[in-house]
């Protein structure tokens, strides 16, 4: 079984995290996602999260492609998610390109291009 594994704090959920998750399921069998915490988010990420980390994992477990969410409590537990859970391939958007190629040593690591036009950012201001 090949696992693959991708971080984010997917708050208001939209198209292009859900497209991002299907590409990731899609490279694999198995698909864990390391959910920012609201801890997390808010003393080491520094963004605000509409949703609770309760309700982020609530959404994220709903989705056909995602088959375990654990927490991500801090930048450096990258490591040892990939070790304690056997990963083959992880998996992040390319706003984050060579930012994880430490990773390299560990498991095999791709960037996969971002979906343009949307973001969260751009949903609260579109909102206003
Ligand atoms: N994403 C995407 N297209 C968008 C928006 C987001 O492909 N239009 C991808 C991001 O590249 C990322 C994932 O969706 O791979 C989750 O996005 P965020 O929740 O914004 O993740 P981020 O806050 O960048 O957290 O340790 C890694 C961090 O937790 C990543």
């Amino acid at each position: 079984m090949k696992k693959v594994i991708t971080y984010g704090t997917f708050d208001l959920l939209h198209y292009g995290h859900v497209r991002l998750l299907k590409r990731a399921k899609e490279l694999g069998d198995y698909l864990v996602v390391g959910l920012s915490t609201d801890e997390f988010n808010q003393f080491k990420k520094h963004k605000e999260s509409y949703n609770s980390y309760a309700e982020r994992k609530y959404i994220l477990e709903a989705i056909r492609y995602v088959d375990e969410v654990i927490p991500e409590e801090d930048w450096d537990q990258k490591i040892t998610d990939v070790k304690k859970n056997n990963i083959d391939l992880f998996v992040m958007g390319d706003d984050w390109q060579g930012k994880f190629d430490f990773l390299k040593p560990y498991c095999d690591v791709l960037y996969l291009p971002r979906t343009p036009g949307i973001s969260t950012t751009k949903i609260k201001s579109d909102l206003k």
